[in-house]
């Protein structure tokens, strides 16, 4: 039998009606092949990291289990990230109609091509550790840290939540 993993993915949308991108993508990862949708946070308002010239963001965070592996999960995620409209240029942190990164699987390391685990920017990033909280407020991170530390010292400036489904 397959191992039952549990995954935290951070999806994010600053083009084509934001709201309505993330409120979709919520649905499809209902639908993922072997994996089962638990919790998902708020929809949040955030202002942009890069780039100051792009709209504000609409984050959340989702717990899904899944009996894929990381790098199955991850084309799924991406094949989804197609079907909203998603154009990859060589610009980094450029705006986009969804962003669909796994922030967590288990406590898994890894460093492959194609996918870095904990996903780099997790520990830094309010508009990531804000809706993860929500998601699960009793979070141990893979450095050792618990979630509540992180978001006490994280700024919650240019965060607003705007939406609990
Ligand atoms: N990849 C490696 N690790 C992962 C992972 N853990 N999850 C690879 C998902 N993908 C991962 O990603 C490029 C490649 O990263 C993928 O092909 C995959 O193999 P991408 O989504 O095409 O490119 P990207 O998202 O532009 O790059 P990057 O560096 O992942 O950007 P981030 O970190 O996703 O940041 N401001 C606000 N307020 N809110 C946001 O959500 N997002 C970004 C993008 C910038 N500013 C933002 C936000
Ligand atoms: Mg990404």
């Amino acid at each position: 039998m397959l191992k039952v993993n549990i995954v935290y993915i951070g999806l994010g949308s600053n083009l084509n009606q934001p709201i309505e991108q993330i409120k979709r993508a919520l649905q499809t990862l209902q639908i993922i092949s072997d994996s089962i949708l638990k919790q998902q946070s708020s929809l949040y308002q955030t202002a942009p990291l890069g780039s100051q010239n792009q709209p504000d963001y609409i984050n959340a965070v989702a717990m899904l289990v899944t009996k894929l592996n990381p790098l199955d999960l991850l084309d799924e995620l991406q094949k989804i990230e197609l079907q909203h409209g998603r154009v990859r240029t060589q610009e980094k942190w450029e705006a986009r109609s969804l962003d669909l990164d796994i922030l967590l699987y288990n406590n898994d390391l890894m460093q492959h091509p194609q996918l870095i685990l904990p996903h780099p920017g997790l520990y830094l990033r309010s508009f990531v550790l804000i809706p993860l909280y929500e998601c699960n407020p009793n979070l141990i991170l893979p450095n050792g840290k618990t979630i509540f530390e992180l978001t006490q010292v994280c700024s919650s400036k240019g965060i607003k939540k705007i939406l609990t489904l």
